[in-house]
Formats: structure tokens, C-alpha cells, sequence
């Protein structure tokens, strides 16, 4: 696993809570610097940790407890947001061609810093995925470096191409772009030599492989040991490449590994990958919430999201409202405070349509005419007494005149708005016939996914 030490702290810190009897700012405070201890070990930047450590602190002391989530939960929950933040939160793939066009995918970094290993690791990924890859050795400095390369990714059966004997990188990437194209390969990877200590001298080599052999992406790999150092050259690389992904290895036992990370996502350059191992299978797509779900102990973290995500439903729309919407014993203002809430679900008619039995009921000017008119009704319903609100039945003609005047409205928009209420309660009344009124409404709308 990645980054254990820091894993382990972590987790370590948090469990302080569930030590302590009661939560209060003394351990909160307490919770902050453990974790503070824990980033600046993984050597991760000052300026940064008293950042996290700081949002951290506020959130759980001020942020109010959502229900049916524990105060340690809530605080594993920020802990787990804080620090995907400052890893970057998105994750970004490598892009590949069209079928048919092969992806050309060049690899620099400087000495030892895990090229060759990651070109076999990302080779195998590939292959892994069903397509078929070669690996192109331009390394013409190491002595061995085709060897290295072919034994790593013999038993994937992955063809390399390379001469040991041959003494010009410029022409080992060119002809091994050009063999591998000719015979249709999806994805062609070439790994360069790491004769450079300094960013400086791996850009220039870099720019003249790539004029050379036209890459589609550029892959720097940085060795995760560095710490922030890797600052430096996530910052020359793209500086010099509009495009280009960073993969960071070496992130299995190193201390230092998160500062490497954040670092580089510091600079906003994309980590794709990390290696977490010697062997070939141990490559990671890079996700910054995965990732640090998994340094806080993933299956919990997992849970508790749901937890989290599942109260904070039922808030917006509670078993109560349920059961008062098909009851048809509703108001006014739940019928507002409803229409409300479904509105920033979707549209209406999408919305009505997913729930079971009511799309092919629901009249059409309901759906239509509340998208438009929630703001206005609002308007109408502040110019109403709370017994109007509660009981719509007594508002008669005289009355409606004195809303619309009071509202600066016309009658007939306050007759719309009565009229649109009369429907949806008679609605609600006809789904509680069918035995629908048994079925709270939250777990309805659990098995929405209102996103599609
Ligand atoms: N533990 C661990 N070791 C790794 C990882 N990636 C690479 N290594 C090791 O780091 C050393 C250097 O890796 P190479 O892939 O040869 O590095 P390179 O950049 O090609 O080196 P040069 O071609 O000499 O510049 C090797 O011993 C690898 O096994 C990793 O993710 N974890
Ligand atoms: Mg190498």
C-alpha cells in the first residue's frame, strides 16, 4: 500500500476520538495537531499543513452535525474532504486516439527516477484493458537497458523494440514508433534515457525526442521519495509542455510520499498514476478521493459517505413529509416547500415521471406550470394569513382580490395557485389509494438516479 506510514498515522489520530468519551475542542484541537505531526513527517509543506490542519480545526467545531452521523464521523468525513483537496480532487486519464490511430506515449524523468519500470507497468495496464502495446527502448546510456526492459515485460508476453548495439536514440524512437505502427499497434511506449540529474537538461532532451517521434502525451515520472522537492520538476515540465501527465513512483514505504504528491498537485499538473511497488501489476490510476479514502481506511470511509449522503436526503425529504403528501392532509406550504425540493432534483415532468405510479397521472399544466410559478407563489403565499396557508378551503373570491392586491398579483394567478393545489392534493390522495402511501417517500426516491 501507498504511503503507509502516513496511513497509518492518520488513522491513528482519529482514533483518538473514539478513545474519548466526549468530543469537545480540546480533542478536536488535539485530533488537528496529530495530523499536523503526520503530514509534516510525510514531509509534506508547512504553509499547506497549517492550512488543512486549520480548515480542519474550524469545520469540526463549527459545522454542524448532520443527523444521524456521529460527531467522530463527521470529523473523519472533513478530515477525508480537507485532505482530497489539497491533492488535487479530480483524476484524469491518459487519453488515447481514436481506434484505428496509434497513441504514441513518451516517458522522461530524470535518473533512476522509474521510467523504464513504468513504461512496463503502463504497458501492462494497457494490455490488461485489451490492447495490444510495445514498448520502444531509446536508452542507449545504461548499459542494459534493453535487457532490463525485456525481462521486466517478458512474461506479459509484450514485445519491446529496441538494438543494443545501436548508438542513436533519435533513430531507435523513430524506427520503433514506425515498426509498431505498421503492424496496427493500439498504444506505442517509449522510454528514454536518464542521463540528466537536473530539469533543465531532461527538458531539451525531451523536446528532441518528441520532435522526433511526435508524441501524443508526454509522461514525467518523479520518484515519490523526493518529498516536495518534486515541486521543481512538475513545475519545469510544465512549464515546457502544454500537455503533458505525471506519474509518481516509489509512493510504497516512502515517508516521504505525500509530500511528493501534494507538491506536484500544488502545481496543478495532472498525477495520472502512481507506482506502489517494484512488479509490474503495481501501477494505480491516480483518483485523489480513492486514494485517500484508502490512506483513512476505505471501507468505513465508504459507508459513512452513503451515511452521510443518505441523511442528508432524507433531510431535504423526510418519512413526516412523506406521509403528509400522501395523506393528502397537506398545505399550502408543504405543497410550496414540495414543489420546491423536487424542482432541484430536475425537471419536473422528469422528476414525477421516475416515481412509481404517478408519471402517467400527474396533469400536464401541474408539471408545466410549476417550474415557472414556485417564485411567484411565494409572493402570493406571504400575502396570506397562516390560517389561508394551512387551510386553502376558506379563501373565497373577496379574499383572492385581496391577495392578488396585497401580492400586486392578478386573481387569476392566485386561482392558478389554489387550483394547482386542489390537483396535486387530490393526486396525492389517489396514489395513498393504490397502497402507495405505505411506501415512504425517501426510500422512493433512493433508487432514483436523478443525474441520468
Ligand atoms: N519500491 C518501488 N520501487 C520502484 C518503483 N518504481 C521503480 N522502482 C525501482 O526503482 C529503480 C529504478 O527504476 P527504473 O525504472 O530503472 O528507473 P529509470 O528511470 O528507468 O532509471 P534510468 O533509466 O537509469 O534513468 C528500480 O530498482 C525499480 O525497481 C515503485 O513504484 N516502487
Ligand atoms: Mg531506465
Amino acid at each position: 500500500m501507498a504511503l503507509e506510514a502516513l496511513s497509518k498515522a492518520l488513522t491513528g489520530a482519529l482514533n483518538r476520538i473514539t478513545k474519548s468519551s466526549v468530543v469537545d475542542k480540546e480533542t478536536i484541537k488535539e485530533v488537528a495537531k496529530d495530523i499536523q505531526r503526520a503530514l509534516l513527517l510525510a514531509d509534506v509543506n508547512v504553509q499547506l499543513v497549517l492550512e488543512v490542519t486549520k480548515n480542519i480545526e474550524k469545520r469540526a467545531i463549527e459545522e454542524e452535525l448532520p443527523r444521524g452521523i456521529s460527531r467522530k464521523e463527521h470529523i473523519v468525513r472533513i478530515v477525508y474532504e480537507e485532505i482530497t483537496k489539497f491533492l488535487g480532487e479530480t483524476s484524469e486519464k491518459i487519453m488515447l486516439q481514436e481506434p484505428g490511430t496509434p497513441t504514441i506515449l513518451l516517458m522522461v524523468g530524470i535518473q533512476g527516477s522509474g521510467k523504464t519500470t513504468t513504461t512496463g507497468k503502463l504497458a501492462r495496464h494497457f494490455q490488461k484493458k485489451g490492447f495490444k502495446v510495445g514498448v520502444v527502448c531509446t536508452d542507449t546510456w545504461r548499459p542494459g537497458a534493453y535487457h532490463q526492459l525485456e525481462q521486466y515485460v517478458e512474461p506479459s508476453n509484450i514485445e519491446v523494440f529496441g538494438d543494443p548495439d545501436e548508438k542513436d536514440a533519435i533513430k531507435l524512437a523513430k524506427d520503433g514508433v514506425g515498426h509498431f505502427k505498421e503492424k496496427k499497434y493500439d498504444i506505442i511506449i517509449v522510454d528514454t534515457a536518464g542521463r540528466h540529474k537536473e530539469e533543465k537538461d531532461l527538458i531539451d532532451e525531451m523536446r528532441e525526442i518528441a520532435d522526433a517521434v511526435h508524441p501524443h502525451d508526454t509522461i514525467l515520472v518523479i520518484d515519490g521519495t523526493i518529498g516536495q522537492q518534486a515541486k521543481l520538476q512538475a513545475e519545469a515540465f510544465k512549464n515546457a509542455t502544454e500537455l503533458g501527465s505525471i506519474i509518481i513512483t516509489k509512493l510504497d514505504g516512502s515517508a516521504k510520499g505525500g509530500g511528493a504528491l501534494s507538491a506536484v498537485a500544488a502545481t496543478g499538473a495532472p498525477v495520472k498514476f502512481i507506482g506502489e511497488g517494484e512488479r509490474i501489476e503495481n501501477l494505480e490510476p491516480f483518483s485523489p478521493e480513492r486514494f485517500v479514502a484508502k490512506l483513512l481506511g476505505f471501507g468505513d470511509l465508504k459507508t459513512l459517505l452513503a451515511k452521510v449522503k443518505e441523511a442528508t436526503d432524507e433531510h431535504e425529504f423526510s418519512k413526516k413529509d412523506a406521509q403528509k403528501m400522501m395523506s393528502g392532509k397537506f398545505t399550502l406550504q408543504d405543497m410550496y416547500q414540495q414543489l420546491e425540493m423536487l424542482s432541484k432534483m430536475g425537471p419536473l415532468k422528469q422528476v414525477f415521471q421516475m416515481i412509481p405510479g404517478m408519471g402517467a397521472n400527474v396533469p400536464k399544466e401541474l408539471v408545466e406550470s410549476s417550474e415557472d410559478n414556485l417564485k411567484k407563489y411565494k409572493i402570493i403565499m406571504n400575502s396570506m394569513s397562516k390560517k389561508e396557508l394551512k387551510d386553502p378551503k376558506m379563501i373565497h373570491f373577496s379574499r383572492i382580490k385581496r391577495i392578488a392586491r396585497g401580492s400586486g398579483t392578478k386573481t387569476d394567478e392566485v386561482k392558478a395557485l389554489l387550483t394547482q393545489y386542489d390537483m396535486m392534493k387530490k393526486m396525492m390522495k389517489q396514489m395513498n389509494k393504490r397502497k402507495m402511501g405505505k411506501m415512504p417517500m425517501g426510500n422512493m426516491f433512493k433508487n432514483l438516479n436523478l443525474n441520468e
